[in-house]
């Protein structure tokens, strides 16, 4: 074949090749010309200027130019998934919804997982709520459960969300930090209004850095309605529950995180599901009445309150499996849109003032989004059930509806055509309820107690989960450079315990202020076990990652074995060398998963090392090598080693504990983390 100008050249012997061709499709232009030439735009002459009337140049250009749409204000990072809710004990007793009315029925979900502060391009570990959004496809319409990993949220009015969310992201002159609510307008916004206190209190747990998205709760946070078929209906608090139980980050690692792998939490999520180990979790709901709710010391409708397990048990009705990743990331993520507005019949909204709120403005956000009011019909969106109504036309319709029956009421059958859809009896209907008052602009008083629990959530804690809250707060405060603001909000700490502000104040140096005046004074309200990840624990290697490193010489039985046991026990094994391409060993030449300087061990829940006594002092000449280890120990991480690499443990600094055992014993050492470890190599406030 004659050489074209475009073709590419390969390799080292000069030799060209046409670029790879796969597959029989024919390459057209949006409307569907045949294209000849995908390399070249029309020039007169070869070396002339370029023709205006090169409309294939044109369209390639003008549709790559308006490829991005806008970002999501808030949530803008998000991971998403496919997969099915399973019903596991039908409630038709409580609610006429269908994906509830009997055991083993199945509907198709979509879950976006996200962070809340950064950009679409932001990295995915940053100290952050995050958000859990499912889009259950049922055969009576789409159930949008748009939650968080949260159980509740800053501010009790929709009207303050603007002012949160201004106040978190950059800031406005700057345009920074990305991601980040360590900086002054936040902490000055929540010292303000205290009822975000407690879920400021959560953002400052390691809640806040999910080990990863399969290892997260999900909340539904508001309270929501379940009505029966009769129009019974109940309060009802929606929870998602991991089968992997919660695990987080520390601190630290999460920060280094940042650095290692931006795409930390996609990439699992994805790599689990690409694996085939299917990511599930529990749907428990919370179900109570007035009577309980009036009972409670607390407002059921306030969002930024929980009513404890203890106090309401769960009640799993369902799992969800999440088994198939999207295809595409800008069909699947950048166009799905949520609306917590989206119910079906048998389940219905709440008077919480924040929620009200979220009906009006998913909706509204949509339309800016998505640029059309028909975004329903963008596939990710578009309902699995017939649908169809009177409402027709605008940008982007893709529907071509026929007849002329476009109103309603219209009486056309009797003249033979088609009349269109009608309600039915069986759609949904609102829940009747008495509502009267004045119109006003007023907060409930029963909204008004900011301290019990976020007292309640610290008393809930392990030492360790308390010292990382304590230092928290330290670090966010030590980035903040108003002095007034970092006072008020000790003001506050002291309100909820008086031993996490003088803590908080000891780590800053300063000293306590006066406590601030509640406006309702706090109550201490019981501990509840639920709260705190370290007490519930899921010990499993299930889902773990573990980073073996070896270099030249290493025992390559000994790698085999530790591999197997691993997988054996649900784990995952990453090799890592100095050199990837394949190293000799005793026993066989291995090539490694990944490189050493570009695999720290952030990325792995425990470390093996195996080595030979050269390569461990050899390494321990090494910056990443040591750092490998040192942060592994640091992280609180399960350490298995041979006899050949304790020159790099020595080197390292690292002290023997109940972390730090033989390769044979790190299958079972490397199901959890070590917190006592913590106290000798960490200053915790
Ligand atoms: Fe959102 N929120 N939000 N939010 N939210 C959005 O909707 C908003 C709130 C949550 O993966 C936006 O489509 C207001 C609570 C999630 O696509 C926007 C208020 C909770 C997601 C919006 C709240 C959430 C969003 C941005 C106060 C937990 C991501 C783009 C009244 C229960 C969904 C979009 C996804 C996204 C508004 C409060 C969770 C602007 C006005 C409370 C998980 O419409």
């Amino acid at each position: 074949m004659a050489k074209k100008p475009y073709d590419s050249k390969i390799g080292d012997g000069g030799e060209t090749q046409q670029i790879a061709r796969t597959g029989s499709e024919v390459l057209t232009t949006n409307h569907g010309a045949p294209v000849s030439d995908n390399q070249n735009s029309l020039r007169a002459g070869a070396r002339g200027p370029t023709l205006l009337e090169d409309f294939i140049l044109r369209e390639k250009i003008f549709h790559f130019d308006h490829e991005r749409i806008p970002e999501r204000i808030v949530h803008a990072r998000g991971s998403t998934a496919h997969g099915y809710f399973e019903c596991t004990d039908a409630i038709p007793d409580l609610s006429r919804a269908s994906l509830f009315a009997k055991k083993g029925k199945k509907t198709p979900v979509f879950v976006r997982f996200s962070t809340v502060a950064g950009g679409a391009g932001s990295v995915d570990t940053p100290r952050d709520v995050r958000g859990f959004a499912t889009k259950f496809y049922t055969d009576e319409g789409n159930w949008d459960l748009v939650g968080n990993n949260i159980p509740v949220f800053f501010i009790q009015d929709a009207l303050k969300f603007p002012d949160l969310v201004h106040s978190v992201k950059m800031e406005a002159d700057k345009g920074y930090p990305q991601a980040a609510s360590a900086h002054d307008t936040f902490w000055d916004f929540v010292s303000l209004m205290p009822e975000t206190l407690h879920t400021v209190i959560w953002a400052m747990s390691d809640r806040a850095i999910p080990r990863s998205y399969r290892m997260m709760q999900g909340f539904g946070v508001h309270t929501f309605k379940l009505v029966d078929a009769e129009g019974g209906e109940r309060f009802v608090k929606f929870h998602w529950r991991p089968k992997l139980g919660v695990q987080s980050l520390v601190w630290d690692e999460s920060a280094k995180l940042q650095g290692a792998d931006n795409d930390y939490h996609r990439r699992d999520l994805n790599e689990a599901i690409a694996a085939g180990d299917f990511p599930e979790w529990e749907l428990g709901i919370q179900v109570f009445d007035q009577k309980l709710a009036d009972s409670l010391p607390y407002d059921v409708l306030d969002a930024t309150k929980i009513i404890p397990e203890e106090v309401v048990p769960l009640r799993i009705i369902g799992r969800m499996v999440l088994d198939r990743n999207p295809d595409n990331h800008f069909a699947e993520n950048e166009q799905a849109a949520f609306l917590p507005s989206n119910v079906v019949p048998g389940i219905d909204f709440s008077d919480d003032p924040l929620l009200q709120g979220r009906l009006f403005s998913y909706l509204d956000t949509q339309k800016s989004r998505l640029g059309t009011t028909n975004f329903h019909q963008i596939p990710i969106n578009a309902p699995k059930c017939p649908y169809a109504n009177m409402m027709r036309d605008g940008m982007m319709q893709t529907q071509v509806p026929k007849g002329r029956a476009n109103y309603e009421p219209n009486s056309l059958d009797q003249a033979g055509e088609a009349p269109g859809p009608r309600a039915s009896d069986q759609g949904f209907t609102t829940a009747p309820q008495q509502v009267e008052g004045q119109k006003l602009r007023i907060r409930s008083e029963t909204f008004g107690d900011h301290y019990s629990q976020p007292r309640m959530f610290w008393r809930s804690q392990t030492d360790s989960e308390q010292a990382h809250i304590a230092s928290a707060f330290v670090f966010e405060l030590s980035k903040v450079g108003l002095e007034h603001v970092r006072l008020r909000v000790l003001s506050h700490l002291r309100n909820i315990d008086e031993a996490l502000a003088q803590r908080v104040a000891d780590g800053l140096a300063m000293t306590l202020p006066k406590a601030a005046v509640p406006f309702r004074d706090p109550v201490d309200l019981d501990p509840s076990e639920a709260l705190s990840i370290q007490k519930n624990w899921n010990a499993t290697l299930q889902a773990r990652k573990v980073g073996i490193l070896f270099a030249e010489g290493s025992d390559k039985a000994a790698i085999d074995q530790l591999r197997t046991q691993i997988e054996a026990a649900g784990g995952t094994a990453f090799t890592i060398a100095p050199k990837v391409g394949g190293v000799n060993l005793k026993g066989g030449k291995m090539a490694a998963d990944g490189q050493l300087a570009g695999s720290p061990s952030v990325l792995f829940d425990a470390v093996a090392l195996i080595l030979s006594a050269d390569q461990a002092e050899k390494l321990s000449r090494d910056a990443a090598a040591l750092g490998f280890v040192m942060d592994a120990y640091a992280h609180l991480k399960a350490i298995g080693h041979d006899k050949g690499a304790q020159a790099l443990l020595d080197r390292a600094g690292i002290e023997s504990d109940d972390g730090v055992g033989t390769l044979g014993a790190l299958p079972d050492l490397a199901i959890r983390r070590y917190w006592d470890r913590e106290p000798n190599i960490r200053d915790l406030a």
